[in-house]
């Protein structure tokens, strides 16, 4: 997170960090004591093969030791099919299906999944254990928030588009000060009343004053395809 301050982890028990082995990879929520909600780039390879990823949950810093039941393994994930890598970053969204459900000793809880529109200049909390700029060379590791709005989507085509298409399955928000999503932040929610609206999903770096590109949950394309993966699965 640019330009944030420093978050619990008690005020988010439904955040996660998602590793590939030991290696810290991306945020996540809980939408279910077995699905974290995260971004499909997060997963890199495609589909099955996500046994080697790791959730791990109520951790304030990535370097605290995770007990068993705050951790556990990926047995599936899904991706929509219109997120096709290469081309652009469409329907960057995945849910990880968990091995084993997180149970009542882990501490962890859920986050609904925000599916109205958001209104025009909505207020979002994004938090992570990102970077605090583009070049941390002292990256705390540790939990960070900041306030961001919703910016204006012709606005967001305009000033992101000419790096990557920009598509109605995202939205823009930034916040005063330029505050952002940065680097590791991806994955993690957008939180808009106490539920998640939006996933990190991509920018041009982080601190310059270009907004930071989410995944919009509203967007009927995820909306449909969520809503039904989660009733069967979930
Ligand atoms: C990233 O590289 C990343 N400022 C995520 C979000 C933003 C920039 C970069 C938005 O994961």
């Amino acid at each position: 997170i640019f330009g944030g301050e420093t978050a619990s982890i008690a005020d988010y028990p439904f955040l996660v960090n998602i590793r590939r082995g030991k290696q810290f990879r991306c945020g996540g929520a809980l939408i279910s004591p077995r699905c974290v909600l995260t971004a499909a780039h997060c997963l890199e390879r495609r589909h099955q093969q996500v046994h080697d990823l790791f959730v791990h949950a109520q951790q304030q810093c990535l370097d605290d030791p995770t007990p068993e039941t705050h951790l556990r393994q990926a047995w599936f994930a899904w991706v929509p099919p219109k997120y096709q890598p290469g081309r652009s970053l469409d329907a960057d969204l995945a849910v990880i299906i968990l091995r084993q459900p997180f149970d009542k000793s882990a501490n962890a809880s859920t986050v609904p999944v925000d599916f109205n529109d958001l209104p025009e200049g909505a207020n979002l909390t994004v938090i992570g254990w990102g970077m605090t700029s583009n070049e941390d060379h002292n990256w705390n590791q540790c939990l960070q928030a900041t306030n961001v709005s919703l910016v204006p989507q012709c606005d967001c085509v305009q000033q992101m588009g000419k790096y990557l298409p920009v598509t109605n399955n995202m939205f823009c928000a930034l916040g005063a000060n330029s505050t952002d999503a940065c680097a590791g932040d991806s994955g993690g929610p957008l939180l808009h009343a106490g539920r998640s609206a939006g996933i990190v999903s991509w920018g041009y770096g982080c601190g310059s004053g270009l907004p930071g590109v989410n995944t919009r949950l509203s967007s009927s394309a995820m909306t449909w395809f969520l809503k039904s993966f989660l009733e069967q699965h979930c």
